[in-house]
């Protein structure tokens, strides 16, 4: 087999297989230091955290991760509503940084020999037909492998996506009129996750350990991370949550700041021939959900399995896998819009939209029902 992309999805998939007997080769256009300083996701479903401790690489997430039993939520000024997703559903979350994860990921495939080329640039040959092939050149010299299977798990702008022709593919999607402005900064978090809506838009405070804390705050999608010095940062986040929260938050000078834009996509199906797509090649949610690598990584425990059936002669999982990952997706997407919604400030939102928005929220704090609801969508739906 061989993997196009070396993020978490496929370093994981890579994982999986070389665990169950099947040799692969995993192709990756950055460096892994780059990889590595990239800041991204933060919330783990305990279904995730399964699928990393079955693969022997959560011994540092159970030590260093921080357990949350649930999230608040800010509005309307002064309101606060404590969403208990333990005591909803029976499962918590961990709050372990990406970085962290890769990390481990890395560290687990050196020691097992699991090959991972950097710096590679990937192109594809005849993945719809039974002898695929993918080329690679990299600072020494270059190289055709032959294969089965290609998984392409190369993210929103890799090769693999764009190889499958218009024609055998559907593509759904939805972009969201504002980005989302994020720094981390070495100050103590909060106790709990904090999404708030304000009528100045949306903030969310979150963590990365006791000493390094991330938040963002919702902003047009032309600004610029030059026009939010931290001053001006502090001062916007500050003012969107609760005050309850505010006096809490901890000040300090930022170590990182980027901007990111909300999109929804996905693309049908999530196979072509003999190339199947996983992660963020597949879809892409706003990150409001926390669903993008949760998604990435059930959609590679799916194809692992299908993968390791097929090199045993049984092709219906392989055949299947779309349909079968599709499921988790759309529940996902779906998720990760409504949140979206529920939560921002939109430019052109009318007085009609925005009460209907606030009615929503106080259904949501006067229901257990709704809670449930929520919960059991945050802390992840069964693989
Ligand atoms: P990745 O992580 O993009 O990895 C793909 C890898 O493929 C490489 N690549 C190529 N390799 C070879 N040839 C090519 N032509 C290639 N083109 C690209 C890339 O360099 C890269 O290394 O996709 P993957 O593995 O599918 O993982 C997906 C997750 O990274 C992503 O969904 C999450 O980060 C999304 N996300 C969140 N997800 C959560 O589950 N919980 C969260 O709390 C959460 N918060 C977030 C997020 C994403 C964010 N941003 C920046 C979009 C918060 C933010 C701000
Ligand atoms: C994060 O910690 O980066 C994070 C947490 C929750 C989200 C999105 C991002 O919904």
């Amino acid at each position: 087999m061989v993997i196009i992309g070396a993020g978490p999805a496929g370093t994981t998939l890579g994982l999986m297989l070389q665990k169950q007997g099947v040799d692969c080769l995993i192709l990756e256009r950055q460096s892994r230091d780059y990889v590595l300083s990239r800041i991204r996701a933060g919330v783990l479903e305990w279904g995730s955290v399964e699928i990393l401790e079955r693969l022997g690489v959560a011994v540092r997430l159970h030590a260093e991760g921080h357990i949350h039993k649930g999230v608040s939520i800010g509005w309307a000024g002064s309101q606060v509503l404590d969403v208990d997703m333990l005591a909803l559903t029976g499962k918590p979350m961990v709050a372990y940084g990406q970085t962290e994860i890769q990390k481990d990921l890395y560290d687990a495939a050196d020691e097992r020999g699991l090959p991972i080329v950097f710096e590679a640039d990937v192109t594809l040959h005849g993945v719809d037909s039974d002898r695929p092939s993918v080329a690679y050149e990299t600072h020494s010299g270059s190289e055709l492998v032959h294969c089965r299977l290609v998984a392409g798990c190369d993210g929103y702008h890799g090769v693999s996506r764009i190889t499958v022709p218009q024609e055998a593919k559907t593509e759904y999607e939805k972009s969201y009129p504002f980005g989302w402005m994020g720094i981390l900064s070495e100050t103590p978090p909060l106790p709990q996750l904090l999404y708030a809506n304000n009528e100045r838009g949306f903030a969310l405070c979150s963590e990365r350990n006791p000493m390094l804390s991330r938040y963002y705050v919702q902003c047009p999608l032309d600004d610029t991370v030059d026009e939010w010095p931290d001053e001006r940062f502090w001062e916007e986040l500050l003012a969107r949550v609760p005050a309850s929260a505010a006096e809490r938050i901890v000040t300090g000078p930022s170590i990182e700041k980027s901007i990111a834009p909300l999109r929804s996509y996905v693309v049908e199906p999530m196979q072509w021939g003999n190339l199947y797509l996983a992660g963020d090649a597949a879809h892409i949610v706003p990150p409001t959900g926390a669903k993008g690598l949760n998604l990435a990584l059930s959609d590679v425990h799916y194809l692992a399995e299908a993968m390791v059936a097929s090199a045993g002669g049984d092709r219906s999982l392989l055949d299947g896998y779309s349909d079968r990952a599709l499921q988790r997706v759309w529940s996902s997407v779906r998720f990760s819009w409504f949140m979206t919604m529920l939560l921002h400030r939109f430019p052109d939102q009318t007085p009609f939209e925005q009460k209907t928005q606030e009615k929503d929220l106080e259904y949501l704090a006067s229901s257990v029902a709704a809670q449930t609801s929520m919960a059991e969508q945050y802390v992840g739906l069964p693989l």
